[in-house]
């Protein structure tokens, strides 16, 4: 007889804790369970030693706040509403908290939410307002309204963590908690103590740091992410606004005024840390620079972005110990599902870039960890092809509730416990243009071989990805002969899985007339009207 996961539970009665790890923009590469080379995470690998690594997870739609909409909801972009970081999320739509929480479960979020308004579904939250601050971060508590706190966001967001779990938990109930960071998202601040070794150290570069991008079509020519071009100096790579002037180095988009406003949050013990790392780094660029040939400029732009960001991930990997240990320590292990993820992947340097958005692997695919002793085998390792789209149905069906009928995603439970579970093929499709970055629209159908992706908007471009023979993802290889019938079969899955999904360009072309016209006024961040203007006569 076959006995359902919801028939053990009430047989036990035993739900599971949950605990929802998240960083923002961390890549895989960044994490030692996947990658050595660059950063050892001990903390963070701790989870996929307990439990399983899935080496395909990816998201639906590569951008922050869209990822945590389709985790809470269960749903595709279109369908939850929230297809960029521009609108406002839609509190409307049904969440995963809300329901465990009419189901007895106890629910908190503490850190980074990103969605313009406050989380339903909650009896505690403390959330940082739009994408917050590294430094004295406010926030916006349910209970203590807005609030600002002294030291660095990781520390805190942690020791909000840890306050709630050991003060406002109710031991009788289950919990489910939601422990997001911000960090490593740009700008990249590290914490006071990581300074001095982090800003000292060399990273190996990627194969395809000076890809020129002349495989493909040109969407990835024409975006606005290759660390030489479009990485600030002084706001990212944190190169003194004088010392630019002094080397007449012209500014990259918003990039004095950023470094300025970064530092102007320090207090000054805070900045006279950082006043002596940055003047050694200055010092040593001032002597560097005259004699730096482009690819010099890019190499050296490459280590501080390296330094920064990978430092903003060693106290990540503290914290998460910190919340371990504690777990351990109080007998919350056995018993809880822990999930350590990021909200999309990132470029490290990979053909060039840094963000994100793009469906090549770096940032489609999410780092994904689960630990749940009780019931999942320590020490596995799934190539399955997961999505973020599945969290939600994940955590009711491991609390025993059935999910709604529209939700899009499938339970992890059955593949993480070892019984039958099938996917062939996951769709993704990326909305926020014109925007900051400029990276075109595109949807797409991805399998474990292949990418078919149709570029759309200001351009109307195809692109076929042969995962297995170019893993560096170089080479579209649509028009070439030998591709013709893997192509066919491609566009059929793909227009079934649009018809899955429900997914049709009147919808994508209500969002971007919504979108266009916000740009038009001036509303949306990094795209001049003037710009927006004509793009939108253009459609016309
Ligand atoms: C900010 C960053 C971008 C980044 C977006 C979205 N610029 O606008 O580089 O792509 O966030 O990131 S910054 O100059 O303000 O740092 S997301 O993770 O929130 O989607
Ligand atoms: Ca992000």
């Amino acid at each position: 007889m076959c006995v359902s996961f919801s028939q053990i539970l009430a047989q036990t009665n035993k739900r599971p804790n949950i605990i929802f790890i998240m960083s923002d923009d961390h890549a895989y590469q960044a994490i030692s369970a996947y990658d050595q080379r660059l950063i050892s995470t001990p903390n963070i690998d701790r989870i996929a030693k307990k439990g399983i690594l899935f080496t395909n997870a990816s998201v639906t739609n590569s951008i922050c706040a869209p990822s945590r909409a389709t985790i809470l909801t269960g749903k595709h972009s279109h369908l939850n509403g929230k297809v960029d970081n521009h609108f406002k999320f839609d509190t409307t739509n049904i969440t995963f908290p809300q329901i465990l929480q009419a189901n007895g479960y106890q629910t908190a979020m503490f850190g980074k939410l990103h969605f313009g308004n406050s989380p339903k579904g909650f009896d505690q939250f403390k959330i940082l307002p739009d994408q917050g601050n590294y430094y004295n971060p406010d926030f916006i508590t349910k209970k203590e309204g807005n609030i600002k706190v002294n030291g660095y966001v990781t520390d805190i967001i942690t020791d909000m963590t840890l306050d709630w779990l050991k003060q406002e938990r109710t031991p009788e109930k289950p919990f489910m908690l939601m422990y997001l960071h911000k960090a490593p998202h740009r700008s990249w601040l590290m914490a006071e103590r990581h300074l001095d070794e982090m800003t000292q150290k060399t990273s190996p570069e990627p194969k395809t740091l000076f890809d020129d991008y002349s495989g493909r079509t040109s969407p990835a020519k024409e975006a606005e992410m290759n660390i030489l071009t479009s990485m600030s100096w002084a706001g990212d790579n944190k190169i003194y606004p004088a010392t630019m002037d002094s080397l007449k180095i012209p500014e990259i988009g918003f990039d004095k005024q950023r470094f300025k406003m970064e530092m102007g949050r320090l207090n000054p013990s805070q900045k006279a840390n950082f006043d002596r790392v940055y003047d050694r780094i200055n010092a040593e660029f001032i002597k560097a620079y005259p004699s730096m040939t482009e690819q010099d400029k890019m190499r050296w732009k490459f280590q501080r972005y390296m330094q920064d960001y990978l430092g903003t991930l060693r106290s990540v990997d503290e914290n998460v110990g910190r919340l371990l240990d504690y777990l351990e320590a109080n007998n919350l292990m056995e018993n809880t599902i822990i999930v350590y993820t990021s909200d999309q992947g990132f470029y490290l340097g990979e053909h060039g870039w840094f963000d994100k958005r793009f469906i090549y692997d770096e940032s489609f695919k999410t780092p994904l960890m689960v630990s749940w002793p009780s019931q999942i085998k320590a020490g596995q390792k799934s190539n399955a092809l997961v999505q973020n789209l599945d969290f939600a149905q994940t955590f009711l069906d491991a609390a025993g509730i059935p999910a709604p009928k529209d939700m899009q995603g499938q339970s992890l439970i059955p593949l993480m416990t070892g019984k039958s579970w099938k996917r062939d093929a996951v769709y993704y499709h990326y909305y926020e243009y014109p925007a900051e970055h400029m990276v075109n629209r595109h949807y797409a159908i991805v399998t474990k071989k292949y990418k078919l992706i149709h570029y759309y908007f200001s351009t109307d471009a195809w692109e076929l990805i042969d995962r297995e023979k170019d893993p560096l993802e170089l080479k579209n290889v649509y028009n070439d002969p030998a591709y013709a019938s893997i192509r066919k079969t491609l566009h059929k899955q793909l227009d079934a899985l649009r018809l899955k999904y429900k997914d049709n360009s009147t919808i994508s072309n209500g969002y971007i007339d919504r979108f266009l016209n916000d740009a038009v006024e001036g509303k949306v961040f990094g795209v001049p009207k003037q710009k927006a203007a004509e793009m939108k006569a253009k459609r016309k």
